[in-house]
């Protein structure tokens, strides 16, 4: 199985940390944890001075001047937990994800490949949306031409990926360890995607899309694509779904899009194909890559922890279930024991709306319910909010669970594990100390 590697995973092997950062060749026969030679020049260089103390540095210290300059920064993201480098990996704080509509800089990314041309020049000029396949009437639209032949939205839509969740499980699944900030609900302009698809004249025969995209394969070869996944049809023409060219009312980022991205909001992160350029229409389930294999896929049965699954047992993911985040106060804060404390978050529930949030302080033997406010339009996330005085000082949880229109409420603890660790949806809990 394929292993991503992310700073926190290097960081707790010193080591392989020295060797990847600094080209350090742990010494056999010393096991000594500091940079000697051309590891401590490295690091010199790219801290921009002399090390006196050097020799006392621990092994797989990441010096902290890098926190401060920017090498482990991603640009205009400063301030999330960045998972992962190469291919980028970034998510937010559950505080950070406060407002109705999440500001940019806070909005997770999930990058499987590297950036197109169009996305590092920034600059949209030649850029062309390919509708083919099983349609009666191919498209080649200009974004101007989408931005003119179609009827134009703005939609709160929420998206989240379908690792987030993923370093609850044990064992650890492969993939980036999303702890709880791989969702977002950002403000997108665009027009819907079955306004185009009916432009184009879906025949009887489609199935499925393919999305294609403009982003680079992590290993340059122009033949493989970093990710090619789809939707079926029925999913396809539900008027919410965007082709969107804005996110926040600014051309959408490099790292989010640019120019033109699929937002399917309520599925699995990875139906919303970034940097589109080509939706082929087929007549079968789509096979690039992401559709296959393990990913993207639940096992249809539950399984002991740790088990190999079948790929025929396996079911591709589509809507994403029931969950919610405790976004005030920040988990660790104290309080006036006996005094309102303001407690709140977002809800969301795939293709289902949430029908109730209750928050609980006595580790779920009593709920509350909270106020839960309508989605702004469909696919938007819903902020809940209640007050709550604890009774006696001392340490409190505030647990949050939420329920969806169907009736299903979010698990006490973490679901049914699967081998790549999807669809975590264990409710938020945080930490408080009353004073
Ligand atoms: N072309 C392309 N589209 C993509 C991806 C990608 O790597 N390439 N990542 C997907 C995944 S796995 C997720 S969760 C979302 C993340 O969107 P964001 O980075 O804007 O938050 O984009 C999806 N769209
Ligand atoms: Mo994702």
């Amino acid at each position: 199985m394929k292993r991503e590697r992310g700073i926190n995973e290097l960081y707790s092997d010193p080591d392989r940390a020295d060797a990847h950062l600094w080209g350090r060749k742990p010494d056999p026969l010393t096991r000594r944890g500091f940079l000697n030679g051309a590891g401590l020049t490295a690091m010199a260089l790219a801290v921009g001075a002399h090390i006196p103390f050097a020799r006392n540095m621990p092994g797989g210290l990441i010096p902290a001047a890098f926190a401060q300059n920017g090498s482990f920064v991603i640009n205009g993201k400063e301030d999330l937990v960045v998972l992962n480098e190469r291919p980028i990996g970034a998510e937010a704080r559950a505080h950070q994800l406060d407002d109705d509509v999440t500001p940019t800089r806070y909005h997770y990314v999930r990058n499987n490949g590297n950036l197109g041309a169009m996305a590092r020049s920034m600059d949209s000029t030649g850029y062309r949306l390919v509708v083919a396949g099983e349609v009666d009437n191919p498209l080649e639209l200009s974004l101007d031409d989408l931005k003119r032949n179609f009827p134009t939205h703005t939609w709160n839509l929420q998206l989240e990926c379908t690792g987030n969740g993923r370093a609850g499980y044990e064992p650890h699944p492969s993939g980036m360890q999303w702890t709880i900030g791989a969702v977002a609900c950002s403000r997108w302009t665009g027009v819907s995607l079955a306004d185009v698809l009916k432009a184009a004249g879906v025949k009887p025969s489609a199935v499925y899309t393919a999305n294609h995209s403009d982003d680079v394969h992590l290993s340059g070869n122009p033949e493989l694509q970093a990710l090619s996944r789809g939707i079926p049809i029925s999913k396809a023409m539900n008027p919410h779904n965007m082709l969107a060219w804005e996110m926040n009312g600014e051309p959408i980022p490099d790292i989010h899009g640019f120019p033109v991205r699929m937002v399917i909001p309520g599925w699995a992160g990875s139906a919303s194909a970034k940097w589109i350029s080509r939706i082929q229409i087929r007549d079968q389930v789509h096979d690039g890559r992401g559709m296959t294999g393990m990913s993207y896929r639940i096992n249809k049965y539950p399984v002991r922890a740790g088990t190999d699954v079948a790929p025929e047992d396996m079911n591709i993911v589509q809507s994403m279930p029931v969950k919610s985040l405790i976004t005030r106060p920040e988990t660790g804060v104290s309080t006036p024991v006996s005094s309102a404390l303001t407690v709140r978050g977002q809800a969301w529930a795939g293709d289902q709306t949430v029908r109730n949030v209750d928050i609980s302080f006595d580790f779920g033997q009593t709920w509350q319910t909270t106020r839960l406010n309508d989605p702004v339009n469909p696919y938007a996330w819903q902020q809940w909010e209640t007050e709550v005085r604890f009774p006696i000082p001392g340490y409190y949880e505030i647990w949050a669970r939420a329920t969806d229109s169907n009736g299903r409420a979010q698990p006490q603890v973490v679901p049914g594990w699967n081998p790549r660790g999807y669809l975590n949806n264990v409710m938020h809990r945080i930490a408080v100390t009353a004073v």
